[in-house]
Parts: C-alpha cells; sequence; structure tokens
C-alpha cells in the first residue's frame, strides 16, 4: 500500500494541518529532489498551516521522471523524517499538488509558470544547472537545449508579458556565491539573446532575491524507506531524510505576493551576503574537505570523518581560523558559535551522509566554497594550510582511481590531475577552474 491522501497515519506522524483540496498553486519549484522537499516545501507547508493556504507548488523535474513516479501516484503527499542523537520525528508534507517532468511535457512547465496565480518561480538545479562557461557568463548553446530552466522560464515569461500577466520573483536556493545576482544576470544573458523584447519588462517587473538555504539532506537509502514504511504503516517512495536544522534567510525583495514564510521560521532581510558567504565559506567550505580528506583516509561518513583525530583539527582550523576571517559578519551573527554548531551537526552520527554525495562536482563546487577564501588570504601574504590540504586530497582524489568522478569536467580534471604540476594545471592562471589564487 502506497501513501495516499486517503491513508490514515498514525498519530505520532505530522501532517498537513489545512485542507488539501484545491489550493492555488503559487509557486512552481525547477529541481524537485531531495533538498527542496525537506527544506522549501516544509517551509511551504507550515505557512499554508499558519493560514496562508493558496501556496501549493507545482514541482518541475527537468530530465528524469523518478520523483514524478514517487510522488504524483501519492497525491504530492511525502514523509520528511528527522534524525539526531536525540530521537527522530517524521511529517507528511501536503504543499507540493504535482510533479512535472519537463522533458515529457514541456508546455505543461512553460503553462504552470505562466498561469495567473503563479507568483514566485524557485531552483535548487545544483550548481551546474545554471550553465555557465569557464568565464562565468551563460553558456547560450546549453542554455537552449532541452534541460534547460531557461527555456522554460523565458518561453513563460513571454507569455506573461504577451497576456499582460505581472512578472515573477525567481527564487534561486542554490549553493552560488549571490544566487540571486547571478540568477538575474543569466537570466538576462538568455533574454537579450532569445526574447531580447522583453528584457526592459523583465528589468522591471521581475525580481531575484538572494538566499541562503542550509539542511543537511542526504540521499535517502532503501533503509530509510523501509523505516520510515514501518512507521507509517505504508509505502512512500519520496520519504527524505534530514537533520533537526534548517535555516532559510531570504533577501526581501519579491515581485509580488509570497508566503508569510518569516510566521514559520524563515529570516527576510535587505542583505543575505554575510550569511551565504559564512555558509559557503564554512560549511559548504568544510564540506568539501571533509568528503576529500575523508574519502583519502578511508571513510564513508561525514560523522565518521570528523570523529577522526587526524582530519578534525583540519577542518577546525579551516572553518575558525582560514574561513572565518574572511566573513563581514552582520549585527548578531557570531562566527564562533557558527563553527561550533556545524562541527556538532557534521557529528550527527544518525544521520549518515555520505562523503561522496559532497565530493560530486567538485569542479562547480570548489571555486565558491575554497578558492575565495585562499585569495583573500593571498592579498595578505598568509598561507591557509588547511585549505591547502583540501586541494591535495582533491588532485589525489582525481587520481588515484578508488572513487567514481562524478562532475561535469571529470574527463579534463582526470587528465589536469595526471600530468606535471596538477596544482597549476587546475588553478594557475591558465587552469581549469579559474580563479584570483594562484598556488606556488
Ligand atoms: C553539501 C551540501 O553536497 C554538498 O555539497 O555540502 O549539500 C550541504 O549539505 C548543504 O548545503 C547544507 O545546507
Amino acid at each position: 500500500m502506497r501513501l495516499s491522501p486517503e491513508t490514515v497515519l498514525p498519530a505520532s506522524v505530522g501532517r498537513p494541518t489545512y485542507a488539501r483540496s484545491a489550493p492555488a498553486v503559487g509557486i512552481v519549484h525547477i529541481g524537485i529532489g531531495a533538498f527542496h522537499r525537506a527544506h522549501q516545501a516544509a517551509y511551504t507547508d507550515d505557512a499554508m498551516g499558519a493560514g496562508d493556504r493558496d501556496w501549493g507548488i507545482v514541482g518541475v523535474s527537468l530530465r528524469s521522471g523518478d520523483v514524478a513516479a514517487q510522488l504524483n501516484p501519492q497525491g504530492g503527499l511525502y514523509t520528511v523524517a528527522t534524525r539526531s542523537v536525540a530521537g527522530s520525528s517524521s511529517r507528511v508534507i501536503g504543499a507540493v499538488q504535482q510533479v512535472l517532468v519537463a522533458s515529457e511535457d514541456p508546455q505543461a512547465v512553460v503553462d504552470a509558470i505562466a498561469a495567473p496565480a503563479t507568483h514566485i518561480v524557485s531552483f535548487t538545479v545544483t550548481e551546474k544547472g545554471y550553465l555557465r562557461a569557464a568565464d562565468g557568463s551563460l553558456d547560450l548553446d546549453a542554455a537552449k537545449g532541452p534541460s534547460s530552466l531557461y527555456r522554460f522560464v523565458g518561453a513563460a515569461l513571454a507569455t506573461r508579458y504577451t497576456a499582460g500577466l505581472s512578472g515573477l520573483t525567481l527564487l534561486s536556493c542554490d549553493n552560488l556565491a549571490n544566487n540571486g545576482a547571478v540568477l538575474r544576470r543569466l537570466m538576462r544573458e538568455y533574454l537579450a539573446s532569445e526574447h531580447p523584447d522583453l528584457t526592459r519588462w523583465f528589468d522591471a517587473a521581475c525580481r531575484c532575491p538572494a538566499t541562503m538555504i542550509d539542511r543537511i539532506v542526504p540521499a535517502t537509502t532503501e533503509t530509510d524507506r523501509a523505516a520510515i514504511e514501518a512507521e507509517l504503516g505504508v509505502r512512500d517512495e519520496g520519504a527524505v531524510v534530514t537533520e533537526g536544522f534548517s535555516q532559510w534567510v531570504i533577501e526581501d525583495d519579491f515581485a509580488g505576493p509570497r508566503p508569510r514564510w518569516e510566521a514559520v521560521g524563515a529570516e527576510l532581510v535587505a542583505d543575505v551576503a554575510p550569511y551565504e558567504t559564512a555558509k559557503l565559506r564554512m560549511l559548504n567550505g568544510a564540506h568539501s574537505a571533509l568528503a576529500y580528506i575523508g574519502l583519502g583516509a578511508g571513510h564513508e561518513f561525514v560523522h565518521q570523518a570528523i570523529a577522526d583525530p587526524a582530519i578534525r583539527p583540519v577542518i577546525e582550523t579551516l572553518m575558525r581560523c582560514e574561513a572565518a576571517p574572511t566573513i563581514d559578519a552582520a549585527p548578531g551573527q557570531d562566527l564562533t558559535a557558527y563553527a561550533d554548531a556545524l562541527l556538532e551537526r557534521f557529528a550527527n552520527p544518525a544521520l549518515h551522509h555520505r562523503l561522496i554525495q559532497i565530493a560530486m562536482d567538485g569542479s562547480q563546487k570548489i571555486p565558491q566554497r575554497w578558492l575565495e577564501t585562499l585569495a583573500w588570504h593571498q592579498r595578505r601574504g598568509r598561507r591557509c594550510p588547511s585549505l591547502e590540504a583540501a586541494i591535495d586530497a582533491w588532485i589525489a582524489f582525481l587520481q588515484d582511481g578508488r572513487h567514481p568522478i562524478d562532475d561535469p569536467l571529470a574527463d579534463r580534471l582526470r587528465t589536469a590531475a595526471a600530468g606535471p604540476g596538477p596544482r597549476l594545471s587546475l588553478f594557475g592562471p591558465n587552469g581549469l577552474l579559474p580563479s584570483e589564487w594562484t598556488p606556488d
């Protein structure tokens, strides 16, 4: 038996506190993976429960039909299970109405974004989904391709413009530095090429707020699904597992209405930058270092790597002495306490967060996680021993052939890492990853 709107859930499991029948869809979310389901959809579900009912979500998968096959037969319902040493808890989320697969029905995606009730299009398409060329500009050929977010949003914006509808808020929820400004610039480059008549309207009517999103969400395993089935009494193919901690800081700059996310724990602020920089350089920077150093030392999970007495000091130094000094903290933002909290989160043994999951797409992650910190110190004539150890561990990971390299630049990385002077061929003036930082 599958989870469905008719399922009678055990009392211990949380569930939507609002009537799910026919709320309007206000959000189209592109890239409906585990992270969106455990994070933004949970906030929206809370906001709907707090009375802001008309913010149902239509999820979109750009390529794979897997999530649609998991959620559509369940009426969009799925479980978020939180795991900590203190115990676990589960709730069923009702905010997602439907999942569309862009590769199967592209027009349905355009129609959902162009619908008059849609005000927000949000994105978790990972770093590589933004289709940037090496110089940071839009890779136009890729952006005209079948699974490009720009094609769907561009076509829908054209429909809205012609119909005289309102503009949209495009909300990037990915781990990029200045994610809002980056999305705005790339979307504009696409429109200038493919819909030049729209650019002025886009500038005037659409907004791209920056966000800092934080919740650790390991890929769901069959063991997780079996445990959740035992708890629910029905099978949930769409379940996600996460930690108790969750944070969402959003720049308060929307084109139109939005859910009252601030009533359910999100922070709406004027400037996201200090939170985003701290998260990218401290949490994500430490995560990527743990991944490559930890895998090199034979560990499988984050909690094992952080418990290793040879690794923990490297990670503490990275966060406290290398990343933290580069961050202009916002009033009240305590970076020492942030590092303490991160160490505790990494140590969570109930989460089973695989290092190989974090090691994926290194070429897309490393610039904003490590290289900006390194360049900051280099300008001041200082070295970063922990980040340099992390870089050496990444090169060893690319060289040793022990793990699959899942990265859009995999072949070029392998070749560069195998050649003489791999640090220079990866990062130097003519290196594969453009950066201000130059290894010596
Ligand atoms: C991780 C992130 O996989 C990764 O690269 O560093 O997904 C991390 O778990 C999240 O950003 C935490 O908010």
